[in-house]
């Protein structure tokens, strides 16, 4: 009983929308809503692909294959818009607003059916956003366990996979002090319980990946802190997980995902630098690889390039959280992605790093609390997926150009013969580098950084 309000030509005006209360009577949760469609840059369809043609080949890959888009089950079907000014506004007429199992199994198929029509390949989950929790643990794993007998079901229908799984570990108020970071060893148990039933919950579903993200592994003050004592218990964590995924015979990768602070001041996790000398310092590289997240990256102070080069360069980028901040605002408002240098600056470094392996491109974003009608999702997809495909396209044709690539190769010529390759060798100490400058008696001169000229370049392919 959903109003789409905009038919296949983009010329019906939106409806009126539909009220709240209004019961959910119908087979479908999106009635008025085609299976998605590429149409080309010259449709005006709102509810087709301008961009994203999925068979379209690419560098030789389809672009389904190297984008990997994967819905999210949190924001788009657990997101109600509220806010800490006031409440959801989420018009969702097959959620009856209960906690209840049935309910959430009936949530599954509305879910499935919008991944469906939207022709997304995966899609990644919370324990919690799948199923709800009960009084017990043992009630809780008996939920989900009923709901992702449903999910199972609805993936072989569709044929879409689950691109990775993750354990809420910080919406609970047991975890107000951390999970595996919590002061209190009970909550380091109950943590490990439930990331083994999770990783247990991915793998029957053919998971092809697994996510650690530190939502509360952090500190508000460290007056209160032992940061030595958290940071080892957050390592065995991950130890532990490592050891059971081996014991189960999960062979999905394992990703972390940097955030520098909220919900805490400080997470341990804060960016990809940071996690990268924490999986170092613990023996843990081997077994992780990062999901880098836009609006983390611009939280931390960084661009979302500089911590995908960064995950890059140290052969770690596994998988993106697909979004963007406001450049206004400064906490994570999980906006959809519509910028075209974004989505061009991150595609060129996922190609240089060989393209997605088991990660993809996931869409952790939410529609703003205004736009509450569930055509709203499509809208909010449909921009993030041509935003990529045409990131994706003008990235190859950039790489096919040559241009960038050779001025930064020319950049370092003085590298490749003479002094420069004797360094990179490990050939001469600082004795050998002075006796060189002693002889030559001033360094050769520098050549033009020329940003403005390869900021141009650019826009040539934008
Ligand atoms: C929070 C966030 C999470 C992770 C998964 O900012 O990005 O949703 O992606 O826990
Ligand atoms: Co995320």
């Amino acid at each position: 009983m959903s109003n789409a309000g905009v038919g296949r030509g983009g010329t019906t005006p939106p409806e009126r929308p539909n009220r709240l209360t209004e019961s959910f009577t119908m087979k479908s949760a999106f009635p008025n809503i085609p299976k998605i469609r590429f149409e080309g840059p010259n449709s005006r369809n709102p509810l087709a692909f301008k961009h994203y043609n999925a068979d379209e080949i690419v560098e030789g890959r389809t672009m389904r294959d190297h984008l990997r888009f994967a819905v999210v089950y949190w924001h788009t079907f657990r997101g109600t818009g509220s806010d800490p000014f006031g409440a959801g506004t989420m018009q969702r007429p097959w959620d009856d607003g209960s906690n209840s199992v049935a309910n959430a199994q009936k949530r599954v198929r509305a879910a499935f059916e919008f991944i469906e029509k939207l022709g997304a390949p995966y899609y990644c989950w919370h324990d919690r956003d799948v199923a709800p929790e009960g009084r017990t643990l043992a009630e809780t794993n008996r939920n989900f366990d009923a709901v992702a007998r449903v999910l199972r079901e609805e993936q072989q229908r569709t044929g879409i996979k689950l691109l990775w799984g993750t354990a809420n570990l910080f919406s609970n108020p047991r975890f107000m002090h951390g999970a595996a970071t919590s002061c209190n060893a009970d909550v380091f148990a109950f943590a490990a319980a439930q990331v083994k039933k999770a990783m247990e919950v991915t793998h029957e579903l053919g998971g092809e990946g697994y996510t650690f993200w530190g939502g509360r592994e952090g500190y508000q003050t460290l007056l209160n802190t032992d940061l030595q004592r958290e940071q080892a218990h957050l390592a065995a964590f991950l130890h532990l997980a490592v050891d059971y995924k081996k014991k189960i015979g999960f062979k999905g990768q394992f990703y972390i995902e940097p955030k520098p602070k909220e919900p805490t001041k400080h997470q341990y996790d804060s960016d990809a630098a940071a996690c990268l000398n924490f999986l170092r310092e613990h023996g843990l590289l081997p077994h992780f690889k990062l999901n880098i997240e836009t609006n983390h990256a611009t939280l931390a102070g960084h661009t979302m390039q500089h911590e995908l080069e960064v995950a890059g360069t140290a052969g770690a980028l596994g998988s993106i959280d697909a979004n963007t901040g406001d450049e206004l605002l400064g906490w994570d408002t999980d906006q959809f992605p519509t910028n075209i240098y974004l989505t061009t600056y991150t595609m060129l470094s996922v190609l240089k790093y060989g393209g997605f392996k088991t990660g993809g491109v996931n869409f952790d974003a939410k529609v703003r609390r205004e736009s509450f009608e569930p055509v709203d999702l499509f809208h909010a997809h449909i921009g993030g997926m041509d935003a990529f495909a045409r990131g994706l396209k003008i990235a190859a044709a950039i790489r096919k150009d040559g241009r960038l690539a050779d001025f930064v190769k020319q950049r370092y010529a003085s590298w490749d013969s003479g002094i420069g390759a004797k360094i990179e060798a490990g050939k001469v100490g600082f004795k050998e580098l002075e006796a060189y400058m002693l002889k030559k008696g001033e360094a050769d001169a520098n050549a033009s950084g020329r940003q403005e000229y390869l900021e141009n370049l650019i826009n040539e392919f934008i």
